[in-house]
């Protein structure tokens, strides 16, 4: 049975909730004053022009013109959202260095993320294509699904990366693992940022579109743009934990970087567990691309596709048309949505 909400409870958390945003509003204007944004004086602003958004860190967003140089700005309350990376800006220029955005272009795309106080927090914008970064040695099919289910609900085109081959112990079994990712249409490359191997075809897919690199930290995102981008301009790259193949969270803010063959890319910091917190779990399951067609074949309409009589999806598990690993997955998403929402 639901629980009823006592109004106590809602009105100690929007007090909590607004003596956060009094406090985060005095520490940024504080901020601001010690890093010296006060000199952005209104009547010496340069005229409006189009940037796009390369880097977001504290009160400083990088933002590139149009022929390529960067300036520091301040964001300008009026401009509503806070801009993040690959966002399209309008802002002005103060001096030399610095500048101030005032309007956020509208976005064709968002990926996002619940933050803290139950707040969606937006890691990169206009994205054509999310690459999901994982490696042969440490698998994560769990997160892998995750992530699957957040580039789905973006409606972002997700592509699958298995990088460190080169460290693979058994690529046969590797491949049968990806079947049922194959099954599903998703676009799969074996690659090594060490040896080079299948890094061309990945460029080819970087060519002339805007696209992420999301995955655990660790995994090696930051050494596949090093493998097009200047040393001096490059992201730095982490050690690894050899036996839990974790990395030390290296990039700590996503920074976009621009290719010769046209394409963008954004390096974003790695996480170690991807919520879905802004998904229901009645809906986690139509983003599943192997198991949406059965859902509206069960015989009751709030199957859980665990013991009901009738369900499409059991007995498409059993025909071998759905993996049961997959079937496990949505259930563990599924109740990782449940405790999150008491
Ligand atoms: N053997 C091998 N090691 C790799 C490969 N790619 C990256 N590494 C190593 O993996 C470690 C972590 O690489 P990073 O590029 O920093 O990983 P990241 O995903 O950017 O990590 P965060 O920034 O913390 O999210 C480094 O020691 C890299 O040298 C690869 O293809 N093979
Ligand atoms: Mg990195
Ligand atoms: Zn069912």
């Amino acid at each position: 049975m639901p629980r009823k909400k006592s109004s106590r409870t809602i009105n100690h958390r929007q007090k909590e909730r607004i003596s956060a945003i009094r406090q985060r509003r005095s520490d940024r204007i504080n901020a601001r004053q010690e890093e010296g944004w006060e000199i952005l004086n209104e009547s010496t602003l340069g005229s409006p022009e189009e940037g796009l958004v390369i880097a977001h860190f504290g009160l400083n967003v990088e933002v590139e013109n149009q022929q390529g140089g960067i300036c520091r700005c301040a964001v300008r309350e009026t401009a509503g959202i806070e801009p993040v990376c690959g966002d399209r800006v309008v802002w002005q220029r103060a001096n030399p260095d610095q500048g101030v955005i005032t309007a956020v272009i509208d976005r064709h795309s968002t990926l996002q993320r619940p933050g803290p106080y139950r707040r969606l927090k937006t890691i990169a914008a206009n994205i054509d294509q999310i690459f999901i970064t994982t490696t042969s040695n440490h698998l994560n099919t769990g997160l892998l699904d995750r992530y699957l289910v957040a580039a789905e609900a973006a409606e972002i085109i997700p592509i699958l990366l298995i990088n460190k081959m080169d460290l693979a112990q058994n690529p046969e079994e590797l491949m049968e693992q990806m079947a049922p990712y194959r099954a599903m249409n998703y676009q799969i490359l074996a690659i090594s940022a060490t040896t080079g191997l299948g890094m061309s075809e990945l460029e080819q897919l970087l060519t002339e579109k805007t696209s992420i690199f999301v995955g655990q930290s660790g995994v090696g995102k930051s050494s596949l743009v090093r493998h097009w981008v200047p040393e001096k301009t490059a992201p730095a790259i982490g050690e690894v934990n050899h036996s839990t193949g974790k990395g030390r969270q290296t990039t700590t803010v996503a920074r976009l970087y621009h290719l010769e063959n046209g394409g963008t890319i954004i390096d974003s910091p790695g996480i170690r567990e991807f919520g879905l917190h802004n998904i229901s779990k009645e809906s986690v399951a139509s983003y599943f691309r192997d198991i949406a067609p059965y859902l509206q074949g069960c015989r009751f309409s709030n199957c859980s596709h665990s013991h009901e009589p009738g369900c499409r999806v059991l007995s498409a598990i059993k025909d071998g048309k759905i993996d049961i690993i997959r079937l496990k997955s949505l259930h563990r998403i599924q109740e990782s949505l449940e405790k999150s929402s008491h």
